[in-house]
């Protein structure tokens, strides 16, 4: 559909799913409660003589009326568990191909990436501002943290979106890439005067050019 960006990640498709069912059940539903405000007010307009009745409720019509939404959100729920266990549950992450750390800033997005080691955390790792360099078809995990105020790795064409707070350890987001190319890193959270200039870079590579890079980024590290 036109109105979101080209998706290119794994799980991008069972998001955007979801998304039109919702979307076309809260339309269908939009569009008959208003049908029925307008009919209603016109069959109950103001007329000479005619006095206004009291009701006092209707038991089948509220049965019906809390039974139906029950079974929609429920319905909703079981089919939203399964890709949510799969995208946002701890135990249920991918073994990851490259795991970097991403910390937020006013106003930026420090990168962190492991050195020749291939581990976080160790003497060797190298950083970079607003860019994240990552290989196609390779489950990604990221290390989130926020220096100052709440932030939100917003990844528009991957369907990801994870909110980085200030002394909130471990948080993780993982996603994999389906396409090489160059997309947009955002901040989703109201951070402060610069948060629209808080943007990165997202570079998706083939295998053979991320070792590329990455040999050429270990080399200048050290
Ligand atoms: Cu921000």
């Amino acid at each position: 559909m036109p109105w979101l960006p080209a998706q290119v990640s794994t799980f991008g498709g069972e998001i955007d799913s979801i998304f039109y069912i919702i979307l076309v059940i809260t339309g269908i539903i939009f569009l008959l409660v208003e049908a029925t405000l307008l009919w209603f007010a016109f069959r109950y307009r103001h007329r000479e003589g005619r006095k206004a009745e009291h009701i006092h409720g209707n038991w089948k019509v509220e049965v019906i009326w809390t039974t139906i939404p029950f079974i929609i959100v429920i319905a909703l729920g079981a089919m939203s568990f399964g890709p949510w266990a799969r995208i946002k549950m701890l135990g249920r992450f991918p073994a990851p191909g490259l795991e970097i750390g991403v910390m937020a800033s006013q106003f930026e997005w420090m990168v962190t990436y492991p050195g020749a080691d291939g581990r976080l955390g160790t003497d060797d790792d190298f950083q970079r501002r607003n860019q994240v360099h990552i290989p196609v078809a390779q489950p990604i995990l990221v290390h989130l943290s926020a220096e100052d105020v709440i932030h939100s790795f917003f990844l528009p064409h991957f369907r990801v979106k994870q909110d980085a707070v200030p002394g909130m350890d471990n948080q993780v987001v993982w996603f994999e890439a389906t396409e090489p190319g160059e997309y947009e890193l955002a901040c989703a959270e109201l951070c402060g005067t610069g948060h629209t200039r808080m943007r990165g870079t997202l570079v998706v590579h083939s295998a053979a050019d991320f070792e590329t890079w990455y040999e050429g980024a270990t080399q200048t590290a050290n």
